[in-house]
């Protein structure tokens, strides 16, 4: 697509909107930067005119092309003006989709989307070491475009938010991983940001691929408009094509017309099962041969100490989050489930104020078990809000006893402890290596 001389206004000054801007720089195109901020941003760029400390609701009709940042919304006033005038307005995904030269893989969902993105990314470079992984996991993908070509690969992680401005982004593959209620506040409600997940397949057709999760009654209604290939976790297959589990082993076979094909087993994987099902299903679309799907799966560290799978045991999944050493991310932990929760948590005394994370309990946590210095604090802030499934251990290993006693298939326990380990240990790794090792050690 030509941009040579066109007038494009770019919204938002942060990762997204900066790479914008130098893409189409060098497309040849005249860029106006705008920010409701009053900063220029970390890099200030040349031959760009900034628009800054206000919304260009004034101006929208003055340019070719409007491309906005995925944190805003396309019900703010200036979009609904500049659509209402019939002028495209694009994310900052469909840009990079225009400009991008080779086939695109994208991954959205509720949930697990940074894990498969990551897993699918470092499987594919394996078969194709030209390989790129971006977009939401914080890697703009309007900032790789320009330095791939035809036999490149794109792995991208897409929000709702990004898929908003989705206009005639085709991913040749693409993938919806499970749906549960989220972002409400942008979106109004769930049906709106269901319609806006499944405008990643809007544009897919003959030759595409679209990956769904049959086990998530959201995604198994989906209709896309090219070949479905769902993948099931459940301990006994529902669907006879597809990728699934029997007897804690990964099966795929795409099409009725092939044979059922072994691909691993999850005793050999970190992955949780699910994110290893939907990875092996996007490179099975991608060419890949099985054999190298199971090297990566085999070879995936998983983030480790982040949300890092450990075991499933009797329905039960046990989560080692022990790099969650404030309550920011313990609340990324808690709000990253859509199952009940028993929690370990608790630790050093950082003089935290523990009620953001404590907020979240009612709704979240079945059951907390507190440990360490900090337990007091957590107790008095849990009692604020008239929560009272606590109580406190005395070892980690204590504490691990316990939460299996709590939980029930479909529960899971995740230590997450909003806490750093003094103390109690060396640092979180260590935290994190013992809180394995007891999981592994439950009768
Ligand atoms: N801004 C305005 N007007 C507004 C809103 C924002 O001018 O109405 C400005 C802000 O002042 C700021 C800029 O826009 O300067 C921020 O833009 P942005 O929020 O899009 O930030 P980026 O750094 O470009 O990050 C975005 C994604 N952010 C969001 O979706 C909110 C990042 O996902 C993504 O990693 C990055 O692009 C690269 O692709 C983050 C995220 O939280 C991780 N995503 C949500 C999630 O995962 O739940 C969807």
């Amino acid at each position: 697509m030509d941009f040579t001389g066109k007038n494009v206004l770019v919204c938002g000054i942060a990762r997204s909107g900066i790479a914008a801007a130098k893409l189409l720089l060098a497309k040849g195109a005249n860029v106006n930067l705008q920010d409701v901020r009053k900063e220029v941003g970390p890099e200030p760029l040349k031959d760009v005119f900034y628009i800054l400390g206000t919304e260009p609701d004034e101006i929208v009709q003055n340019y070719d092309l409007i491309v906005i940042s995925p944190g805003i919304s396309v019900y703010k006033p200036f979009v609904q003006k500049a659509q209402a005038l019939g002028m495209p307005v694009w994310g900052e995904v469909e840009l990079a989709y225009r400009c991008c030269p080779c086939p695109m893989i994208a991954i959205t969902g509720t949930n697990g989307k940074t894990t498969v993105t990551t897993l699918t990314g470092e499987i594919l470079k394996r078969h194709n070491p030209g390989t790129v992984v971006a977009g939401n996991i914080g890697v703009p993908l309007t900032g790789l475009v320009g330095t791939l070509d035809a036999n490149d690969r794109v792995v991208a992680e897409i929000s709702s938010f990004q898929l908003e401005t989705a206009v005639a982004f085709r991913p040749h593959i693409s993938a919806v991983l499970n749906m549960t209620e989220d972002h409400l506040d942008r979106h109004g409600d769930m049906d709106t940001y269901i319609h806006m997940k499944e405008r990643i397949f809007a544009n897919q057709g003959d030759g595409n691929f679209a990956i769904l999760n049959y086990e998530n009654p959201i995604t198994r209604e989906m209709k896309p408009p090219c070949k479905v290939i769902y993948f099931s976790s459940t301990r006994l297959p529902r669907i006879s094509t597809g990728v699934y589990l029997r007897d804690a082993t990964i099966y795929a076979r795409l099409d009725e017309s092939q044979p059922e094909e072994f691909v691993a087993q999850l005793m050999h994987i970190r992955a949780h099962p699910e994110n290893a099902l939907a990875a092996t299903a996007l490179c099975l679309c991608a060419g890949v041969p099985v054999e190298t799907i199971a090297e990566g799966l085999r070879a995936f560290k998983g983030v480790a100490h982040r949300l890092e799978f450990v075991e499933t045991l009797y329905g039960v999944d046990y989560y080692n989050d022990s790099k969650a050493t404030n309550v920011d991310a313990a609340i990324q932990a808690l709000k990253a489930t859509n199952r009940p929760v028993v929690l370990i948590g608790g630790g050093y005394d950082k003089q935290t104020d523990f009620s953001p994370w404590v907020a979240y309990f009612p709704q979240r946590v079945k059951r907390v078990i507190l440990l360490g210095q900090t337990a007091p604090q957590i107790k008095a802030a849990c009692d604020d809000v008239g929560y009272t499934a606590y109580e406190e251990a005395e070892s980690l290993e204590g504490a691990v006893q316990l939460a299996a006693s709590y939980a029930s298939p479909g529960d899971c326990v995740i230590l997450s402890p909003a806490c750093a380990s003094f103390g109690m240990f060396t640092n979180f790794e260590e935290r994190g290596d013992k809180f394995k090792e007891y999981v592994r050690r439950l009768p």
